[in-house]
């Protein structure tokens, strides 16, 4: 690693100081330095306070020593009058040296124009050190602004042999069999409070009757997304019960009570994977957790809509039931999380 690299990984660690407070703002992280020495740190911590950038150059002591000095920033200082004014001017300003950007602001108001402003002021400016990792550190953000639509993650348990749930027969009384333990439920609901939305199609409601809330783990609740094509859902289902924003995507008339006022009924349409994410995007939804069944991931899968794919494997084995989803797809990565019980794959796409 060289220095350039040993700040901006310190830049991002102070920025991981924001994770979930930022939004709709990505994490950043900044650091400066002089004679080798960090003189100064910030991060961004809300959206409509400082930028990383303001608050470093707020820390440091003797100003007299940013001419200079070099500072740090995970994401390219920004350009444009937002909440706050444009961090490029403020770095103009104090007539730092020299300015290193770990990788480049994806939304539309930056996009490159921070750097430019830079150096057209003089500013010695470095851009790409720890790319990857930058973008990684704010994956939500980025697939927002690049993609136009949320980082989309697939969550599943299945059994030792493959099966989302058993055949009816040996489950007569439909109530859900748990696959996985209650600690992999507790990290469920983590996985939920650090999402904006959550989506599950008809038949998993039908089914499970589920919340979908964060009731094991103290964090916000994601917006709940339910597919109701037939307005085969009962209404005194828990996802109808006011206590959380709910989209519900439906072809019929749906009407609620005058109390419900949680709620949003959108037209379901043909092409409704591309419309789901559409609608989210406009929405301002970064990101959405989705927890089956096994239509709606495989279609998500097949379309390849997905950033990323979260899959309990239990000990349990049913022999025969519903197949759980398959991906089959070149460009991704798989890895195992904790032992083998936990499989994570991303789609590089
Ligand atoms: C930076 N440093 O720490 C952050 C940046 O409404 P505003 O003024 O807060 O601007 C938000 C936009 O600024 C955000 O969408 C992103 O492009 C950039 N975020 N930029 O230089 C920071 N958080
Ligand atoms: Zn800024």
């Amino acid at each position: 690693m060289n220095i350039h690299e040993k700040y901006i990984k310190r830049c991002i660690e102070l920025a991981e100081n924001g994770f979930g407070t930022t939004y709709p703002n990505p994490m950043v992280g900044s650091v400066i330095v002089y004679e080798n020495k960090i003189i100064g740190e910030g991060w961004h911590k809300k959206a409509g306070e400082p930028h990383a950038e303001v608050n470093a150059i707020r820390s440091v002591k003797d100003k007299s020593l940013l001419k200079k000095a070099t500072i740090y920033v995970s994401l390219e200082p920004c350009s444009h009058f937002g909440k706050t004014p444009p961090c490029c001017d403020l770095i103009i300003e104090h007539q730092i040296a020299n300015v290193v950007v770990g990788t480049v602001d994806p939304n539309e108001k930056v996009a490159g124009n921070g750097i430019k402003k830079l150096i057209a002021a003089g500013a010695n400016v470095t851009v790409g050190v720890l790319e990857k990792e930058c973008n990684e550190l704010n994956k939500r953000f980025f697939t927002f602004h690049q993609k136009k639509r949320p980082y989309i993650i697939l969550k599943w348990a299945e059994s030792q042999d493959g099966f989302l749930s058993p055949e009816k027969e040996i489950n007569k009384d439909r109530k859900p069999i748990w696959i996985t333990n209650q600690y992999s439920r507790q990290l469920v609901h983590k996985w939920r409070s650090e999402e904006q939305a959550i989506l599950v199609g008809t038949q998993t409601v039908i089914d499970d009757n589920p919340k979908l809330n964060t009731r094991d783990w103290a964090g916000n609740n994601p917006v709940r997304i339910v597919l109701d094509q037939h307005n085969r859902i009962a209404k005194d289902s828990f996802i109808f019960d006011n206590s959380v924003k709910t989209i519900v995507f439906t072809k019929s008339e749906i009407t609620f009570s005058e109390e419900n006022t949680n709620f949003e009924v959108i037209d379901f349409n043909q092409n409704i994977i591309p419309q789901i994410v559409t609608v989210l995007y406009q929405n301002q939804i970064q990101s959405v957790i989705i927890e089956g069944g096994l239509q709606t991931l495989q279609s998500f899968i097949d379309q390849n809509i997905w950033d990323e794919a979260r899959i309990f494997i239990g000990e349990i084995t049913f022999e025969k039931g519903t197949k759980a989803p398959v991906i089959q797809k070149k460009n991704t990565t798989k890895s195992y999380v904790q032992s083998d019980e936990l499989l994570n794959i991303r789609n590089h796409d």
